[in-house]
């Protein structure tokens, strides 16, 4: 039962109870038809209220059924909306915190409706690819107006309930009890006859086609590879356009045909695989968190700048510790000038913009972070620069602070064992710009302590970033697979790619950006430091020495103003380099190799695949604990097209079997042992079996 039925003398109240959203499952769904019918059957019912338990009214359907026949099992939420539409005592929808998807639809099919102040309201269904499909394109824009519906219905952004208080959607927004106020108000209605049904309203809008047609022009630009967003609008058009039933059974098919899409299925992995990576299995979601009052970052750089901003910006204040005074003030300068852009664009008001500034400060001493809850260092890439920092934060900082680096490639058990005290020290490796990238990578070490990963999968949240937990390995999952496609990437040049023309391939596919276009966004010098460490390290593994021959030609990227490509001055824009495309040729002459024309699909496969292979080695070794982590990594920090749902998702959607097949073509070429697939890989590949 995930429904409660009680009567309160001539009211019946049905409370929807299926934490944590009230998802409209099979079996909500079947307690709330229950629920009718009983008080349908009760002479002494006048009135129902529907409501949920908890932190909502309903989130809507229940998504993680969606890919199980008990999504559209009878009662379907269709149904249930035909019920509660069709009965011949008042329903009345007592809406509070979140109303979303199939909850608003719910609500929509009700007789009247009251809600809360400060209830998100939404149809966010084309967030998870698809459109609301129990009747929201019809109804929703019959109550708000074609104009607001069809954008809440597009952008699924909620809005507040009070912000729709004059709309037909509510019939009171009420202030106090809510459910004080919708026995009362389901008292004043309880004789009133004929109900009202949302179905019946004319919608009014003269001259719509002009307005379809712009929203049609506007979405088609702006919906990218995404099925969802026209076929919203194809729906709500149908609300204007059709009868309402026919307009219902128009939405239904097409909600029916977008959630079988790859793009929806990637939507859904991604939305799931973001609150999975929350939570570690041997991490109790009750562990006490430590609270993170005040933060210091040590490294006024542009990476030191980017962290403080995240916590300035989640009202933290952050002190920032540099060495002089003059890169400080260069830092605190920087800081300002980033905040002072976001204002002029009026996407901060001067007061927000005021708070953030201040709650970032700076100091020369050590003395002034000692009680800090958690500092982060982000110093130079060094293990000597780091064993400094690391001892000094032992001597100063206050028992119980978390001590993090930013490092993105060092062993944080040997940094955690410059101190006294390893379960306090953690990686959190955030990514260039850090103040806008969404991933944050938290390192694992060996001893770190399960309330201080708590904690900071907590604060990751706080200011807005996806958190993912890596077990130690050099490059933690994201740089080490990085590691295995630019290696790739520079085998393509040597054997007849251009880097534009590898770019292009992946960017064709919706990669932000290319291998190349990001080196020299990054910088080219970064990759060049370390493999000059491998080359000592790792003496087996090799590369192409294209990237060195760049660096050594002092092409270090946008910052140098040439990199992979030349760039004018004051201009982004990657131009291809001559000079660069003949260094690549002589060099491909050098090694006596005949260059050859190289397909778009040998390349994306080629980067791709390499990618998955060193994921099934991270997954395997318990780098990373599931498949999704490994795809958030890539979603939130590496530009991988969010429809193809990640590197993992991707390669499950392809087949396995078919990407151990194109590692058995390629293995046949040169550097054919890059392409020998790890263990997991061939394993689930040969049992048919998928990474998600
Ligand atoms: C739909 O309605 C289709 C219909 O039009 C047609 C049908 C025929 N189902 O985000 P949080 C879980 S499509 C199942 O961390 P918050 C979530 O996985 C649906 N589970 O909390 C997590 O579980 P866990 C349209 C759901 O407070 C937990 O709740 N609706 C659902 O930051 C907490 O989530 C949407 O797209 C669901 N519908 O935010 C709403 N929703 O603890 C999507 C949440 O095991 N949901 N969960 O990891 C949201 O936007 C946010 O979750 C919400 C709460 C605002 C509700």
């Amino acid at each position: 039962m995930s429904a409660e039925y009680k009567v309160d003398g001539s009211i019946a109240i049905i409370t929807m109870n299926n934490p944590p959203v009230n998802g409209l499952g099979h079996v909500t769904r079947h307690a709330i038809v229950e629920g009718v019918r009983q008080a349908l059957n009760d002479p002494a019912v006048k009135a129902i209220v529907i409501t949920g338990a908890g932190k909502a009214f309903s989130g809507g359907a229940d998504i993680k059924e969606f890919n199980s026949p008990k999504a559209f099992a009878e009662p379907s939420l269709h149904t249930v909306i035909n019920v509660i539409e069709s009965a011949d005592k008042p329903v009345i929808a007592a809406i509070h915190t979140v109303c979303m998807g199939g909850g608003l639809e719910l609500a929509l099919g009700c007789h009247y409706r009251i809600a809360s102040p400060g209830a998100q309201i939404a149809l966010p269904e084309v967030k998870l690819g698809i459109l609301p499909g129990a009747g929201g394109t019809q109804r929703l824009p019959r109550v708000v107006g074609l104009e607001l519906a069809l954008n809440m219905i597009v952008s699924g952004t909620p809005v507040a309930s009070e912000k729709l208080a004059k709309t037909a959607l509510f019939n009171t927004v009420a202030e106090g009890d809510l459910m004080t106020a919708a026995t009362a108000f389901a008292h004043q209605v309880a004789d009133v006859r004929p109900l009202p049904k949302v179905r019946d309203i004319k919608i009014d809008y003269p001259n719509y086609e002009a307005f379809l047609q712009f929203s049609r022009n506007t979405v088609t630009a702006m919906a990218g590879p995404f099925p969802a967003p026209l076929k919203c609008v194809e729906a709500v058009a149908a609300a204007v356009t059709r009868k309402f039933d026919d307009g219902i059974r128009f939405e239904r098919d097409l909600f029916l045909n977008l959630v079988q899409t790859t793009e929806s299925k990637a939507l859904r992995h991604a939305f799931f695989g973001e609150r999975a990576a929350s939570k570690l299995p041997d991490v109790p979601e009750d562990t006490p968190i430590r609270p993170i009052k005040s933060v210091a970052v040590i490294g006024a750089g542009t990476m030191g700048g980017g962290i403080a901003m995240n916590f300035a910006n989640a009202g933290i204040p952050v002190k920032i510790l540099e060495m002089k005074q003059e890169a400080l003030d260069k830092g605190l300068a920087t800081i300002r000038k980033n905040y002072e852009n976001t204002f002029r664009k009026g996407k901060l008001t001067q007061e927000k913009f005021d708070q953030r500034v201040s709650l970032i400060t700076g100091s020369l001493s050590y003395d002034d972070i000692a009680q800090a809850d958690l500092v982060i260092e982000a110093v130079f890439e060094d293990m000597g620069v780091k064993e400094q920092v690391f001892k000094k934060l032992d001597s100063v900082m206050k028992q119980g602070a978390i001590l993090a680096s930013n490092t993105s490639t060092l062993d944080v058990d040997k940094i955690a064992a410059f101190t006294q005290r390893p379960q306090d020290v953690v990686g959190m490796h955030f990514f260039s710009p850090a103040n806008v990238m969404k991933l944050l990578e938290i390192v694992r070490g060996k001893k770190t302590a399960k309330d201080v990963l708590a904690t900071v999968l907590a604060i990751s949240k706080k200011i807005k970033k996806t958190g993912v937990v890596s077990g130690v390995c050099d490059g933690f999952i994201g740089n080490r697979m990085i590691e295995q496609y630019s290696r790739q990437a520079g085998f393509l040049l040597e054997e007849g790619c251009t880097p534009e023309q590898v770019d292009k391939a992946v960017e064709k596919l919706g990669f932000a950006m290319g291998p190349f276009r990001m080196g020299d966004l990054a910088g080219n010098d970064i990759g060049w430091y370390i493999r000059k460490r491998r080359y000592v390290e790792k003496p087996h593994i090799t590369y192409s020495k294209t990237a060195d021959l760049l660096c050594e030609m002092g092409r270090f990227g946008q910052k140098t103003g040439a990199g992979w490509y030349d760039y004018k001055p004051g201009d982004r824009k990657a131009y291809p380099s001559d000079v660069v495309n003949e260094m690549i040729v002589k060099h491909s002459a050098d090694l006596g190799i005949t260059r050859r024309k190289i397909s778009d699909q040998e390349i994306v496969e080629r980067l791709i695949y390499a990618l998955v292979n060193e994921a099934a080695y991270i997954l395997e070794e318990g780098i990373a604990t599931r498949a999704s982590d490994i795809d958030m990594v890539y979603l939130t920090g590496y530009g991988f097209p969010l429809h193809t749902g990640g590197p993992m998702f991707y390669a499950d959607t392809v087949g396995l079997p078919n990407v151990v097949m194109a590692m058995e073509k390629y293995a046949k070429g040169r550097h054919g042992d890059a392409w020998k697939p790890a263990p997991l890989l061939a394993k689930l590949a040969a049992e048919g079996k998928t990474f998600n």
